[in-house]
């Protein structure tokens, strides 16, 4: 396999504006991103799992070497979770999910309108720093959750097909403390086709 790296963006920096600014997607991708890359390289280069690839790293923390194991857990979880996050917002994105996700989400939490309010409830609820997950579990059912820090949901076996970064580097520059607005906005910036790809990926 393949060193891991960061991958550019898949849209301008100012794409996400006026939900998400320019300075706040700079800062985020290039530099608390980077960082996380480079502390989990620094940590398994030149060891056994130097080529392992970073989810299956964080699928089984059990196996990693205890004097590692926190470095993997924090920046290995940060670099995974980043590259999701990028993915799963777009400009001109939002609206609603279409086809099985909007089907599975109807089924699990009755309507769009409820899995929202639960996902932002759990968003908003997180102390201090952390994320909001829609995850789809072992049985292929689907749940919304917080974990802090940059815990992976990856380590408990199940495969993130949303998740919202809540840390104030995410959002303060633009919200300050507002995290409620923040995620509430951040609804109009939800890229549901890639939503729908990593559902279905996950499903199989
Ligand atoms: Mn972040």
């Amino acid at each position: 396999m393949t060193r891991p790296v960061l991958s550019p963006l898949a849209y301008a920096y100012n794409a996400l504006e006026p939900w998400i600014d320019e300075q706040t997607m700079r800062l985020h991708h290039d530099k608390h991103h980077q960082t996380y890359l480079d502390n989990l390289l620094k940590a398994i280069t030149g060891t056994e799992l130097e080529n392992v690839a970073p989810e299956k790293l964080l699928s089984d923390l059990t196996r990693i070497p205890e004097k590692i194991r926190g470095v993997v857990r924090n920046h290995g979880g940060g670099f995974v979770n980043h590259n999701l996050f990028w993915e799963v917002m777009a400009p001109k994105a939002g609206g609603a999910p279409t086809g099985d996700l909007a089907k599975a989400l109807d089924k699990t939490f009755g309507n769009l309108e409820s899995f929202k309010e639960k996902f932002a409830a759990a968003a908003a609820g997180q102390f201090g720093s952390g994320w909001a997950w829609l995850v789809v579990k072992h049985d292929g059912s689907l749940a919304v959750y917080n974990l802090p820090n940059q815990d992976s949901p990856l380590s408990s076996g199940d495969t993130p097909v949303l998740g919202l970064d809540v840390w104030e580097h995410a959002y303060y520059l633009k919200y300050q403390n507002r995290r409620a607005e923040y995620i509430g906005n951040w609804w109009n910036v939800v890229n549901w086709d890639k939503v729908a790809e990593l559902f279905k990926a996950a499903k199989k």
